[in-house]
């Protein structure tokens, strides 16, 4: 075994009678290290973990196995659904009239954090194989961890943004959660503006040091660096060939009608900016109705936390935007917008990739948003239009920058898009942007993210940090 990956999402789901790779970046990135490396992954088996608490994978020719933790429901609602969903999500987002401060919540947070460390320790042997724990469920794990191997190998990834300090002192118990964090050795984050303010946040701290991009604290020197995560290239460049999925694409486009497909893909949750983006569409159309029956939104939304009560209301609200705009504009058989509320195969998006002039990646905040990256990848003549408030815009510079909450504002780039296309104006630049997002976008490839992290981490330890100084 010469790795330990700590996250609350298994990396596996059932199919059939069998077991296969989750979607998304974190399986995408970390079940290919574990099979070349063998060890283990835990995680909240979240449906049947009681009767199926291992898995060997792959199951023909097992290199790693999948520790399935049984949580009780009391604690999943207030530790999953509860800390990591209604206070740290939306705190982490900027949206601060949102955050619930619950002391239950914490209560329940702190017990399964222990949960997952003591888990780990169950199977950690060695303090040289690296655990590398994962993002906001899990803030107590790396500190629990050190407390009973101070000399392990410890490293943790943030993957949504890290606000600055003065967002996180509306949480009461930022210094617990943070001194958690800081019992890794090396903290990640997706940009440099986050790391600035995760040491920023780390100067609230008492006893806490920073010097440079070091933390010092207990006696111990915690590194924080910026890993922007990427996609897998290859699979989309073999999935944008298969003639299945260009076929699709071309069915996506003549369903449509005009002459202009736009595409959105987002899960339901409101970082990601979909009203606002709707409201822009409806705006476009309002103001500038030469685009009506010639472009069309596709909205793809996939269901997310339906147990919450801020994203069922959200759904009602989009349905509602949808039904309007619809119901405003529809003409001869032609939609201003085809809203599709739910989950598709990854391979289904590239379709839409495929067949979309414009990608619409507006969230209000996001960590990353690993939408903006496939879109990029996988287009051959499209404009990615993409927020400046999320991280992507810090590795994308090349995407044209909007602000997500400035409806009018939006609404006259897309007019201003569409126009230049509808004319052959810009080919050039539109060119130009493209190719050199492709390969900002090959170089961030999740596979050398992983890579990256796990080489940073096994350095030689920092140099013992000494009695702190002031
Ligand atoms: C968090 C952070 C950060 C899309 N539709 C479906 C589907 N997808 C895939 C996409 C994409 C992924 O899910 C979504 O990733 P994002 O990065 O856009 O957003 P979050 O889920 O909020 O992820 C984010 C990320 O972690 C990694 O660090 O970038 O900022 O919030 O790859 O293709 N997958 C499935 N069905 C769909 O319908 N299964």
């Amino acid at each position: 075994m010469s790795l330990v990956v700590v996250a609350n999402r298994e990396p596996l789901r059932r199919e059939g009678d069998g077991w296969v790779p989750a979607v998304g970046g974190l399986a995408t990135a970390l079940l290919p290290v574990l099979e070349r490396r063998g060890g283990a992954w835990v995680a909240w088996g979240e449906k049947d973990a009681g009767s199926l608490p291992l898995l060997h994978y792959p199951p023909a020719a097992p290199r790693f196995a999948v520790h399935r933790l049984f949580l009780p429901p009391r604690e999943v609602a207030g530790s999953y659904h509860g800390m990591a969903n209604r206070t740290l999500w939306p705190l982490a987002h900027y949206l601060l009239d949102r955050v619930e401060i619950r002391r239950d919540f914490l209560t329940a947070y702190r017990s399964t954090n222990r949960r997952f460390a003591e888990a780990v320790l169950s199977l950690w042997d060695d303090p040289h194989i690296p655990v590398w724990v994962q993002d906001y469920h899990l803030m107590l794990v790396p500190a629990l961890l050190r407390a009973a191997r101070p000399q392990g190998r410890i490293g943790f990834f943030w993957h949504i943004p890290w606000p600055p300090p003065e967002v996180w002192q509306v949480l009461p118990w930022l210094e617990e959660l943070l001194a958690g964090v800081l019992g890794a050795d090396l903290v990640g984050l997706h940009t440099a503006e986050y790391v600035d303010n995760f040491l920023a946040t780390c100067r609230l701290l008492p006893g806490a040091v920073v010097r440079g991009q070091r933390v010092l604290w207990q006696g111990r020197a915690v590194r924080v660096e910026a890993h922007p995560i990427g996609i897998d290239t290859a699979r989309f460049r073999r999935w944008a060939a298969e003639p299945r999925i260009r076929e699709r694409a071309a069915r996506l486009r003549r369903a449509a009608g005009g002459r202009f497909v736009l595409v959105g893909v987002d899960r339901l949750d409101y970082t990601k900016g979909i009203p606002e983006r709707l409201a822009a569409w409806e705006r476009l159309l309002e103001q500038h109705p030469q685009w009506r029956g010639q472009a069309t939104l596709y909205q793809i939304a996939v269901p997310s936390r339906t147990r919450l009560e801020s994203y069922r209301q959200l759904k009602r609200r989009v349905d509602e935007q949808v039904g309007r705009i619809n119901g405003a504009f529809m003409q001869d058989g032609w939609l201003p917008v085809r809203y599709l509320y739910r989950a598709f195969p990854p391979q289904e998006l590239v379709a839409f990739y495929l067949a979309a002039d414009v990608a619409l990646v507006t969230p209000l905040r996001d960590g990353m948003n690993l939408v903006a990256q496939e879109y990029a990848w996988v287009t051959e003549n499209g404009v990615l239009v993409l927020s400046n408030l999320a991280g992507a815009a810090a590795v994308l510079p090349e995407a044209l920058r909007v602000n997500p909450y400035d409806v009018d504002g939006l609404a006259e780039t897309l007019h201003g898009i569409l126009a230049s296309l509808a004319e052959g104006r810009g080919r050039r630049t539109w060119e130009a942007r493209r190719a050199a997002l492709k390969e900002r976008v090959a170089a961030l490839d999740v596979h050398g993210w992983a890579a990256r992290f796990l080489a940073s981490l096994e350095q030689a330890p920092a140099v013992p940090a000494g009695p702190p100084r002031r």
